[in-house]
């Protein structure tokens, strides 16, 4: 559908944001779904409320030099994209990986703000990051790296300012040198980081979140078609930290995961992915997924990333990285009778695959509503760092479940009430957009 406001705002945004196409095509989207509710509400359109949200309340850039092992000075590029605080404190992950440039920020900090909208918690959008690999790198030399990033990081942020946690190439690892680092050069042990180790103020579950919240949140959408995980035939991509606690939670509901995946290629195992060896490969050897039929030698490794979803499947969990799935793969799923697509990446689908997969009815869950188990988690974090406690492993678990359960009525209640019965992923920005509109009239032009 096109429609005269997507075409304005695409037109302004397209020139004043050049050569970045990941955050147009998450503004198209999202003013796609909007779009509707700006003709009924002329007041957001009176007060340019999507123009304001388009445009990040600050963009922070900046220089990381660092020194590798071999003495040799290395020059990466450090980003922080403060988007929207109408709820809240910023708050978004931190990608490290050499694809990372200014457009890839947006767009995941453009998401950020609607998927921490629906998460029912206090929190604003941001993201950050840089085009530092960390694969390959000694322990050493990512510690290096991450103290040149927060030394310059660390005067725009804070526990009740904007509060980074970790996204593709960060983790615990990552977020300890960071902390470190913060601390130090603040003189504060306070939480301005998320996904911290245990012991110094992290929160259970966290590490798990993203993944279970996926699997909890897809379990609503199989019970409204009557049914449940036991039997199902999953495809998981990546073989991260999403896709990991994805398989996990899976595997505990009954399903059998066959499929993971890297940068390289994938795996398919028809007994059943061996969780236990994968995380043996990906989080004590920080190793490569082929090599887990060294292990295992009855699975296959196919050195092609694309074709992972030609793999049969009943569910497809795509838990990599933006744009990963296109509408070949969806054709592909939809003809061998894939019922239910969740989101564990952020923009895993193109747009004509998300097109294809709800013509199809298909139930998806857009990354949006269905990645959100991450970051709300990490809000419980921040709830925890406030009253200096930490809650048990199952009083988060049963706060995330009831967070996944509210953000799933949230994006149908929203799909139902525009005109959209069954698309979460209109439901998904609608709901979200409203939240964020309905704040930032209330706070006025700021
Ligand atoms: P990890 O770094 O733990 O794992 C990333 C996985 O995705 C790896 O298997 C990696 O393979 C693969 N991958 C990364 N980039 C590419 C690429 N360009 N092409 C193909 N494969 C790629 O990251 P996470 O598991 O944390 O993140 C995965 C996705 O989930 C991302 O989209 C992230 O934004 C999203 N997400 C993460 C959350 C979290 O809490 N961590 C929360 C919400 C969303 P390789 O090793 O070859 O690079
Ligand atoms: O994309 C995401 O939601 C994340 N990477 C998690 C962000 C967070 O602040 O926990």
């Amino acid at each position: 559908m096109t429609h005269a406001f997507v075409e304005q705002i695409m037109g302004t945004v397209e020139v004043r944001n050049p050569g970045e196409p990941e955050f147009h095509q998450a503004v198209r989207e999202v003013a796609e779904s909007v779009a509707g509710v700006i003709d009924q509400r002329p007041e957001l359109a009176r007060l340019r409320v999507f123009e304001r949200l388009v445009e990040p309340e600050r963009q922070i850039l900046f220089r990381v030099p660092w020194t590798d092992d071999a003495g040799q000075v290395q020059v990466n590029r450090g980003f922080r994209v403060e988007f929207n605080s109408a709820l809240g404190p910023y708050k978004g992950g931190l990608r490290f990986h050499p694809s990372v440039y200014l457009g890839i920020v947006k767009f995941l900090g453009f998401e950020q703000i609607f998927k921490n909208a629906l998460t029912t918690t206090p929190i604003g959008g941001s993201k950050g990051g840089s085009d530092f690999d960390p694969k390959g790198k000694s322990n050493m030399e990512v510690m290096r790296f991450c103290q040149s990033f927060m030394s310059e990081l660390f005067r725009h942020i804070g526990p009740d300012t904007d509060v980074p946690a970790g996204d593709i190439g960060v983790g615990t690892r990552e977020i300890g040198y960071l902390f470190g680092q913060y601390k130090k050069l603040s003189n504060t042990f306070t939480g301005v980081l998320t996904g911290k180790g245990l012991d110094w103020g992290g929160s259970h579950i966290r590490t798990e979140a993203t993944g279970y919240g996926l699997v909890y949140i897809v379990t609503r959408a199989l019970a409204d078609r009557g049914t449940d995980w036991a039997g199902k035939r999953v495809v998981i991509s990546g073989s991260g930290n999403v896709a990991i606690y994805a398989t996990q939670k899976a595997q505990q509901l009954g399903a059998m995961v066959v499929t993971l995946s890297d940068s390289d290629g994938y795996i398919v195992d028809e007994d059943g992915i061996d969780l236990d060896t994968v995380r043996q490969i990906k989080e004590v050897r920080r190793g490569r997924i082929r090599e887990y039929v060294d292990a295992r030698p009855g699975a296959t490794y196919i050195e092609d990333g694309d074709s992972i979803w030609s793999v049969p499947c009943d569910v497809a969990l795509p838990s990599a990285t933006q744009n990963e799935l296109d509408d070949v793969a969806a054709r592909t799923l939809i003809a061998n009778g894939c019922i239910a697509v969740g989101e564990g990446a952020n923009m895993p689908s193109t747009p004509d695959a998300v097109d294809l997969f709800i013509d199809a009815c298909v139930s998806f869950i857009p990354g949006k509503a269905a990645n959100a188990g991450g970051v709300a988690t990490s809000a419980l974090e921040m709830s925890q760092n406030s009253l200096r406690f930490q809650w048990t492993f199952d009083d988060v678990d049963r706060r995330l479940q009831g967070i996944m359960n509210a953000v799933y009525d949230q994006c149908t209640a929203a799909a139902d009430a525009y005109g959209a019965p069954g698309d979460l992923a209109a439901g998904a920005n609608i709901a979200g957009f409203l939240k964020v509109a309905n704040a930032m009239i209330d706070q006025g032009v700021v």
